[in-house]
């Protein structure tokens, strides 16, 4: 088993206020443009074997189709986060009672603050970068969250102007990592694959069971990448990447060893 072995995702379809949702850049998404890239999403994470629950739209939360930033989940739990954007804040209480149909234990960070598009796994550690969104405090909390469900956690930094650590990585596969050139030093042990220049977005892809999904607008790093990643799943991004989100963003992901079902 990988940790990118997964048969069970979170998914939260995004309301019409997602237009609102916090972004850095001048053009707002269109809701009809969001609601298509999330569908093609949610149909590439089942057509990979993994079983979606979807949950209701929030409209008081604009940014609350990007379900990975208030909680982080494994096998062996789960930990509800403090995100850091005051807006979403409240994002935790509201995925609380899925994670609690789901989760065995249910862990919460009670200090400080923490997103979950600041946490990486990798095969060896767990690295959370700190950030606009992720405090000292919050990411020390985590890690003795972490440990409880027994995973040692390593805190790093996230460069300046990125929104979150997975902006800028991912795992590609057991050995190798995708990153911008920024990051590239964060990963000792592993073989880095930089991300080609002006497409420093498309790191934020997703490995999933044996596929990749990868923004569709990066011809550079999908040729980089086409050869050691035979399933490669290119998605259209460019409407949530108005939004400043990317592939990890819109999921949690894990492996259900006992098969609990709701
Ligand atoms: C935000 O700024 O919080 C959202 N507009 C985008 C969140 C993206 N999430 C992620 O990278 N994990």
């Amino acid at each position: 088993m990988t940790v990118f072995d997964f048969d069970r995702a979170i998914v939260r379809e995004p309301a019409p206020t997602v237009v609102r949702g916090l972004r850095t850049g001048a053009e707002a998404p269109s809701y009809e443009g969001v609601l298509a890239e999330f569908r093609a999403y949610v149909a590439a994470l089942e057509a990979g074997g993994v079983a979606v629950e979807m949950l209701e739209p929030l409209g008081e939360f604009p940014d609350s189709v990007f379900v990975e930033d208030p909680a982080f989940v494994l096998s062996e739990g789960a930990i509800l986060l403090k995100p850091g954007a005051p807006s979403r804040m409240a994002e935790a209480e509201a995925i609380a009672p899925a994670l609690r149909r789901r989760f065995e234990r249910v862990l919460e960070l009670d200090e400080g603050f923490a997103d979950g598009g600041d946490i990486l796994i990798l095969p060896d550690e767990i690295l959370i970068g700190l950030s606009a969104r992720t405090d000292r405090l919050g990411a020390r909390r985590f890690c003795e969250l972490a440990a409880e469900l027994g995973r040692p956690v390593r805190i790093v930094e996230t460069p300046a102007g990125t929104l979150h650590l997975k902006t800028a990585c991912a795992l590609i596969d057991e050995a190798t990592v995708i990153a911008t050139p920024a990051l590239a030093g964060m990963f000792a042990g592993y073989a880095v694959i930089e991300t080609p220049a002006g497409e420093e977005r498309a790191a934020n892809l997703l490995r999933i069971n044996d596929a990749i999904l990868i923004g569709a607008d990066y011809p550079k790093t999908i040729d980089l990448l086409v050869s050691r990643a035979p399933n490669l799943i290119p998605l259209a991004v460019a409407e949530i990447r108005k939004i400043d989100a990317g592939l990890s963003c819109l999921s949690l992901r894990w492996r259900d060893p006992e098969k609990r079902i709701a």
